[in-house]
């Protein structure tokens, strides 16, 4: 799946996406230095799909060469997705950002016509021009009227990622026919049978979230837990800091290395290594450590087998 991130330079493209594939915080972030010209890269996303990020530097220069005959096709063809990102607190460079979209957008329509095309007004944290004004001059300089999704978005709050995400599930249960649906429901057995609040599959190695079921209770929660859970795990050693984190505060451990958990009042925390590049995070009420792992084990095959790591 190619996604080609577009816009003016300094809209943030590369800091969402390294926020969003790398998991990269945004005082991480802080000094990018501007895109020069084209840079490409591949991301497992989920550990389910493969997503080529074209990051395109935005300065005015690099966006007409990627028009000319020697580029547009690399650029346009075969485009899943066009994110074009606005800065939307640099209100002097609006109505720039969008004259640029149409230009790069009749190239995507004649390459790529049936990619999605959203519009991302980022930096939203910032005192910013409001997306109702900004959808109000994209109908104005867009002809003829094409089907855009809009977003407000920032890194600084994680809407970015959460939204990024969003528009990637949809995409992804389309393409993939319901795996992530499968992983959810297993995901929710599992946490039923070890009377569970909690079950999250992340990637071993970034940290970055694969599936996960909460219980309704704890829904209202979610996004913030995840946010918790996403920054202890960025910094890779990631299990090092939670678990540290777990210590501090208080928990009891009984530690395996492939199978850590650590008692929290009523509940158990655990940790399980499922294959070297998946892990599984879940808080289980169950007070036998066997009949957790038990049905962990019973569970782990069908998860792995979704995940194509049998
Ligand atoms: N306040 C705020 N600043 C952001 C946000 N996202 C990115 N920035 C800042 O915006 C600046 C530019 O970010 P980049 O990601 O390098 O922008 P870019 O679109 O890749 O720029 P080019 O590579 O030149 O095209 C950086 O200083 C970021 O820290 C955000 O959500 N909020
Ligand atoms: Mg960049």
């Amino acid at each position: 799946m190619k996604i080609i991130m577009m816009g003016l330079d300094n809209a943030g493209k590369t800091s969402i996406a390294k926020n969003v594939f790398e998991n990269k915080t945004f005082q991480e972030l802080k000094n990018l230095s501007p895109t020069q010209f084209l840079e490409t890269h591949q991301y497992n996303y989920r550990q389910m799909i493969n997503i080529s990020i074209f990051d395109c530097g935005g300065q005015v220069q690099f966006l007409k060469e990627y028009r000319t005959d020697q580029f547009r096709i690399k650029v346009f063809n075969k485009v899943t997705i066009m994110i074009w990102v606005i800065d939307s607190s640099d209100k002097g460079k609006i109505r720039k950002s969008i004259t640029e979209f149409t230009k790069n957008y009749i190239a995507l329509q004649e390459y790529s016509p049936n990619a999605k095309i959203f519009i991302l007004a980022h930096k939203n944290d910032k005192k910013k021009v409001e997306l109702k004004e900004i959808k109000k001059i994209v109908n104005e300089l867009v002809e003829p009227k094409i089907k855009i999704h809009y977003f407000s978005t920032s890194i600084k709050n994680n809407s970015a990622k959460l939204k990024v995400k969003r528009i990637l599930d949809d995409l992804m249960e389309e393409v993939m026919g319901g795996r992530l649906l499968t992983l959810q429901d297993l995901l929710q057995k599992l946490t039923d049978r070890i009377n569970g609040s909690v079950s999250i599959l992340f990637n071993s190695d970034e940290g970055i979230e694969i599936a996960s079921h909460f219980e309704k209770y704890l829904s209202m929660e979610k996004a913030e837990f995840l946010e918790y859970i996403s920054l202890k795990l960025v910094e890779p050693p990631f299990l090092a800091p939670l678990l540290k984190e777990f210590k501090k505060q208080g928990f009891l451990q009984n530690n395996r290395s492939d199978f850590s958990v650590y008692r929290v009042g009523e509940n158990s925390i655990c940790i399980v290594n499922l294959h070297k590049t998946v892990s599984l995070f879940t808080i289980s009420a169950l007070d036998s450590l066997a009949r957790i792992e038990k049905a962990i084990e019973k569970y782990k095959p069908d998860i792995l087998s979704v995940l194509k790591l049998d």
